[in-house]
């Protein structure tokens, strides 16, 4: 527990508690040793992209790890979701949730679909078959669900919706790796699943994605679409695009592979040292996004009720900053509140705006410790303890609470 006093904290000139930052996200290393090795190889064939042997091995291992017939990788997460829009060479509307990150939803703009806006479970932070179904129309084309914070956007729901109103059904799994829902793996459910490994997700290619799917078909044809000419992938399709990884990209996929297991149960402890002391803070709800299935731990979720919590969301976020901690709020501020769809939509989402007010996610990752983590919630508790005491500080020193 920290002895500091008010004055002491960052916020008012005090030494930050932490001297380096410590930002939401994996950050992995992998050993050098091993690196050199590989990175060698590659030096020595001199083979550096276009589907080299590290991107086909990754390919492969990857389709195995998943549990699913095809793992296409790709430049990053975004130009997943773009392939995988063209492959299934979709028209028209399609649902998708504003509580997420804004590729998600810029993927279909660059696809010259229109997004429909659909709000999401206050528990689950996903959309819902309940939820969506209210917005099919005779224009619809599809369901893009997103997997939020790794656990499932109702697959069962989903699915039968989609059968139902003759629908594809797609997800964004940017955050899903090494996840489950009902015991089967995220990558295997709709059509096709995509997704991301930028250096701040638990499976890092520094940059990089892939598409999965079980059907042989579609495959080939996001394969043709990854690919700008036609060497490789002969399926035939309207418009591709260079999405192909490099050989050093998939290097380091094929040894954040190899550490996946590690990395998630350092995830974990680190998860767990927050869901432990989180479960004392008034006002403050750790948000579950394990749901009783396996899970990669990759985001640490605080939900702060502002009618009963001593502090405001975002008062919490800048005074952690200050100690170099530097939390996020994610997805604020809704993408629907965002260019370029801000200006035309015209409806509401409670849900998400509200919890766009609301979520605050600690640091997890390899920069993270157990005794770090305990420190941040050390921080938390001071913070809370001596709300009153920080907001007239914060007003004497010229700033109000946050609204
Ligand atoms: N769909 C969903 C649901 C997604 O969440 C994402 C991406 C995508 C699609 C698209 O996938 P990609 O095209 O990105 O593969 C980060 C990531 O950049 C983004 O990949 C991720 N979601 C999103 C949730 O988080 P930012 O802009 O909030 O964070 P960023 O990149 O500024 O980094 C976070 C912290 O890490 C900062 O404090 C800086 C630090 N950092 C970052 C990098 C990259 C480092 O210390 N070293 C680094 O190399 O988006």
């Amino acid at each position: 527990m920290i002895t500091r006093r008010v004055e002491d904290l960052g916020a008012f000139g005090g030494a930050p508690a932490f001297a380096e930052p410590l930002p939401v996200g994996q950050l992995y290393v992998p050993d050098w040793d091993k690196a050199e090795a590989v990175f060698r190889e590659i030096f020595r064939r001199r083979y550096f992209t276009n589907h080299g042997p590290l991107v086909r091995e990754l390919d492969k291992r990857l389709a195995a790890y998943l549990e699913v017939g095809h793992a296409v990788c790709v430049t990053n997460g975004t130009v997943a979701l773009m392939v995988a829009l063209k492959a299934l060479d979709l028209r028209g509307e399609v649902i998708v949730p504003a509580f997420t990150f804004p590729a998600t939803v810029q993927s279909l703009t660059w696809a010259g679909l229109t997004p429909v806006f659909c709000d999401v479970d206050p528990a689950t932070h996903n959309i819902t078959a309940d939820l969506a179904g209210p917005l099919v129309t005779d224009r619809t084309t599809a369901i893009l669900g997103v997997h939020v914070w790794g656990r499932a956007c109702d697959p069962d729901g989903l699915e039968a919706l989609c059968a139902k109103r003759g629908l594809a059904l797609l997800y964004d799994a940017a955050h899903g790796i090494d996840c489950t829902y009902r015991g089967r793996r995220i990558g295997g459910f709709g059509k096709v699943e995509t997704f991301s490994f930028h250096a701040t997700k638990v499976f890092s290619a520094a940059e990089g994605g892939c598409l999965t799917t079980n059907d042989d078909a579609l495959a080939d044809r996001i394969r043709a679409v990854r690919n700008f000419h036609l060497t490789e992938g002969k399926a035939n399709v309207s418009l591709r695009i260079n999405g192909k990884m490099t050989e050093a990209q998939a290097a380091m996929g094929l040894l954040a592979l190899d550490d996946l297991p590690r990395n998630v149960a350092h995830n974990s402890s680190i998860w767990n040292v927050y869901r432990k002391r989180a479960a004392d803070w008034r006002g403050v709800r750790f948000v579950d996004t394990a749901g009783g299935e396996r899970s990669n731990f990759q985001y640490a979720v605080l939900e702060v009720d502002p009618a009963n919590c001593p502090l405001q969301r975002d008062t919490l976020y800048r005074l952690l900053r200050t100690e170099n901690v530097l939390a996020r709020r994610y997805f604020m501020p809704g993408v629907h509140r965002t260019p370029p769809y801000c200006d035309e939509f015209r409806g509401v989402l409670p849900v998400t705006d509200s919890l766009c007010a609301r979520l605050l996610q600690l640091p997890v990752g390899a920069a993270v410790t157990t005794d770090s983590a305990s420190t941040i919630c050390d921080l938390v508790q001071f913070y809370l303890e001596n709300s009153e005491e920080i907001i007239q500080r914060m007003r004497q020193a010229g700033g109000q609470q946050d609204s």
